[in-house]
């Protein structure tokens, strides 16, 4: 009985996780999943990005926390279109919080959306949320065993990309160790290293940003 509950859940996300894809078709917009520990620099992630691409594309920001606003205030400084959740303690957001979200945000002037998930890499990779992409942001501060002891993440990812390579010389994180334990188990994936501190890689996640909206609205 409990197992066909817990199967109810995910087919009911399934099904609204579809309805949202439907939606992010329709009107050609890039969504993209951001999944991190706490403060691996999602938000910072989101803010760099929007900084160097808002006059090319309009930016929506669906921010996920359990509580506070502190995220999304920092968003509306530089994009109009932002939504808060506050899950009210739930480590992760679904389909149907999202589907929420977007009745207030302007899915049709919107280019490229990000959704910033509740900050661990355990519950939110389970629910399919109707994005085209799960990126992964992990980061040098963590530890280079995130792979080994996160794994589901790192296989479901479409996208890696570890920020705060400018602390490379002041840890003791190992590049070699963190790729090859992610290549055991995702062998496709690519791996974007950036630091949204200096600015160094940046280039080459707008690079994969913009190839990917530009798939998008040619089809
Ligand atoms: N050194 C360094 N610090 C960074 C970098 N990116 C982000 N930070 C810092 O890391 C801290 C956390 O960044 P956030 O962007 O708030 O991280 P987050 O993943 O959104 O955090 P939560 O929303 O709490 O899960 C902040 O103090 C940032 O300034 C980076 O590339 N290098
Ligand atoms: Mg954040």
């Amino acid at each position: 009985m409990k197992i066909e509950i817990v199967e109810n859940v995910m087919q009911y996300n399934k099904e609204e996780a579809e309805l949202n894809r439907m939606l992010f078709l329709k009107n050609k917009v890039l969504t993209l999943n951001i999944l991190s520990a706490p403060g691996a620099g999602k938000t910072s992630l989101i803010i760099e990005t929007i900084k160097r691409l808002k006059e090319d594309f309009n930016i929506g920001v669906i921010e996920g926390d359990i509580s506070s606003t502190y995220d999304a205030e920092k968003l509306k400084k530089i994009t109009g279109h932002v939504v808060q959740i506050n899950t009210g303690g739930t480590c992760h957001l679904n389909a149907s919080m999202v589907a929420r979200a977007l009745e207030k945000l302007n899915v049709a002037k919107i280019d490229i959306l990000f959704i910033e998930n509740v900050g661990n890499l355990i519950c939110p990779v389970g629910f399919d949320l109707g994005e085209n992409y799960k990126i992964v942001l992990s980061s040098v501060s963590e530890g280079d065993d995130k792979p080994v002891k996160y794994p589901k993440a790192f296989v479901r990812a479409d996208l890696i990309v570890l920020n705060k390579i400018d602390m490379f010389d002041y840890s003791d994180f190992r590049y070699d160790f963190f790729e090859n334990r992610i290549r055991k188990i995702n062998q496709e994936c690519p791996i974007i290293k950036i630091s949204c501190k200096s600015g160094k890689g940046i280039d080459n996640w707008l690079n994969w940003i913009e190839l990917e909206v530009k798939k998008i609205v040619s089809d």
